[in-house]
């Protein structure tokens, strides 16, 4: 498993920094956002580093698929799979990814507005 040693969300896999952990599989891990933009709002990582989604469909598309069916397992432990819910990566600087370790952005709960800039 790849690991970066500044990377946050590496930190997080290694158990070295707490989360609120919703789902977990032995190549996924899912845990609340530390600053919910929703009623639920929970990140889905691969284990394995990577720097952005785009780099992952390159490298092992297998785990972008891993990645989208957690995704849909999120949603169904929250409750929200039915009332539906939104999947969102930000890839690169310009779309605000922040953190450089794929993830994506399961948000719902509540009525979602437009996506937009
Ligand atoms: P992005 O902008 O797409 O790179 O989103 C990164 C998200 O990561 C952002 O919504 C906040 C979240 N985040 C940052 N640091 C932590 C942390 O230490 N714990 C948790 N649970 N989430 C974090």
């Amino acid at each position: 498993m790849a690991t970066s040693s500044d990377c946050l969300f590496c930190t997080i896999v290694a158990g070295d920094i707490p989360n609120d952990t919703v789902y977990e599989t032995d190549t996924v891990l899912a845990f609340r956002d530390i600053t919910p933009r929703a009623n639920s709002h929970v990140l889905v990582i691969p284990k394995s580093h990577e720097d952005t989604l785009g780099q992952m469909a390159d490298d092992d598309p297998t785990s972008v698929a891993e990645l989208f069916t957690a995704a849909r397992e999120v949603a169904r432990r929250e409750g929200i799979e039915d009332s539906g819910y939104r999947v969102v990566s930000n890839v690169g600087a310009d779309a605000g990814q922040e953190v450089f370790h794929v993830h994506v952005h399961v948000l719902g709960a509540q009525k979602l507005g437009p996506v937009g800039p």
